[in-house]
């Protein structure tokens, strides 16, 4: 364990040693004032009353490991270093400096480590002011949203991206946790399959203004809603978060606008951790991912603030849905279909069972059927889809009491072709069998809808339940 030496006491030298001791440290306390090295013994502390500039105090904190030279007088500070690195012992030294000038000459008397007290009280003062801000800017916005007497209106900007959805999703968590209901109200479209994966695979719901009545909210907030090229809402708001600046003077209540840091979700995880909220899976997902998308996974523009949050969000973020919403090795349709899959599920007891469309790839259906496997109390998935003329169906198990192949087999296995085992089986249906219609390029649709209830009926029948939908639908 090092040993310390502390010459030139002080009142910082004496808050040190206090510090160094409660740690159970050895340390060694050098002063020339007597009344104060009187005071440092009835403390306990070893303390010896000498001039820190004498040669012999090299001597005598000989063999310790680092040395701390505090006296606010700079010059003495200098010669001690002196004396010491002539002494020819390689200490780690720490000295105090004035001022940036007084600083060189340390470094040069070749202190490994120079203090500037100004620049440390600085440093202190605008972290205590940074948190004394969040603490007076979250009390704000909460009070903003608390007025809603109907619902709020979260406002993103056109077409919008993760930072922005993500950032909408954490303010109406926000709101919800205020007892205020809020929509996230968008304009254009959700562009980019990955966008849309994310939107899907976090099941975020998003409003599009189209055709809603706006009057119906009386509270309105910007999220992440400036956008360079585009016509800026000179509408009112209450609210306004973003990391760019708006051109508009806007009359809001509660405005918080930081150019300097990358993303509005970064903002956002900052009012959360505030707040103290018990962050929900899936905003805590959709925030990480706001600001890795918006940071280009951190090669663009990231500040240590958006690190932080990143760092904060981590462990309540759900990975496995990260990687499907970045995987390149998940196709286009793949996320498709999943989204497709996810928004027409069924779910009867712990037994999913959901219809896809029409697609081209088939392994896009086996993924859906391994992806939904992951959602809450499903232990039973199966996806169906309409390819060309037949029905292809993925299903996966992980109740060992079923026999997912068994029961595709059973449901199925005198009018199609089934394959796989326990875990994981597949069948395939000619449409033209199922439905005794034949197919065309025109009635597809039809035979989709025909088709959809009798699966999911057979299907939750084999499984030993009645789907509560009914009817077969032919
Ligand atoms: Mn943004």
């Amino acid at each position: 364990m090092s040993t310390y030496a502390i010459l030139g006491c002080g009142s910082v030298g004496h808050a040190v040693a206090e510090e160094l001791v409660a740690e159970d440290k050895d340390v060694l306390i050098i002063d020339e004032d007597e009344s104060r090295v009187g005071a440092l013994r009835d403390q306990d502390l070893d303390a010896r009353q000498g001039n820190i500039e004498e040669e012999s105090i090299a001597k005598e904190v000989a063999g310790r490991d680092v040395i701390l030279i505090l006296s606010s007088d700079v010059e003495a500070n200098t010669r001690a270093i002196e004396n010491l690195r002539s002494h020819g012992e390689d200490q780690f030294i720490v000295a105090r400096a004035s001022d940036p000038v007084s600083g060189d000459a340390l470094t040069e008397a070749s202190a490994d480590v120079v203090i500037n007290p100004s620049a440390v009280i600085a440093d202190s003062a605008l972290r205590a002011l940074e948190t004394g801000e969040l603490e007076y800017k979250t009390r704000q916005l909460a009070d903003v949203i608390e007025t809603t007497e109907e619902r709020m209106a979260i406002r993103i900007h056109r077409s919008p991206d993760p930072d922005s959805i993500a950032s909408a999703a954490a303010l109406q968590s926000i709101a919800r946790s205020r007892d205020v209901e809020a929509d996230i109200i968008y304009d254009g479209e959700i562009g980019h399959q990955e966008n849309r994966a994310f939107v899907n695979l976090l099941g975020i719901e998003l409003t599009s203004v189209d055709g809603i009545d706006l009057t119906g909210y009386d509270t309105v907030a910007l999220v992440d809603h400036a956008k360079s090229g585009e016509p800026e809402s000179e509408e009112g708001a209450d609210v306004i978060i973003d990391h760019f600046e708006h051109e508009h003077e806007h009359s809001a209540t509660f405005t918080d606008i930081r150019p300097n840091l990358s993303a509005t979700s970064t903002i956002l995880t900052k009012y959360i951790q505030e707040l103290d909220l018990s962050l929900e899976q899936e905003v805590a997902t959709a925030l990480l991912y706001g600001i890795r998308a918006e940071t280009l996974d951190f090669k663009r523009d990231t500040t240590p603030a958006d690190l932080t949050a990143a760092a904060y969000l981590y462990p309540f973020a759900d990975h496995d849905t990260l990687e499907q919403v970045e995987s390149p090795s998940m196709s286009a349709e793949t996320l498709d279909v999943l989204a497709e899959a996810i928004r027409n599920r069924e779910v009867e007891g712990s037994h999913l069972v959901s219809n896809a469309g029409f697609i081209h790839d088939r392994d896009a259906l086996t993924q859906a059927a391994q992806h939904l496997l992951n959602l809450e109390g499903i232990t039973t998935t199966a996806v169906f889809a309409i390819a060309d003329d037949t029905i292809y169906l993925a299903a996966r198990s992980k109740d060992i009491r079923m026999d997912i192949g068994k029961v595709l087999a059973d449901a199925f296995g005198d009018i199609g072709e089934t394959a796989g085992h326990s875990t994981d089986a597949s069948v395939e249906i000619p449409l033209g069998i199922f439905t005794g219609i034949e197919v065309s390029k025109d009635n597809r649709e039809t035979l989709l809808e025909l088709t959809e209830e009798a699966v999911k009926k057979k299907l939750f029948e084999a499984m030993g339940v009645e789907s509560s939908d009914g009817g077969n639908g032919s």
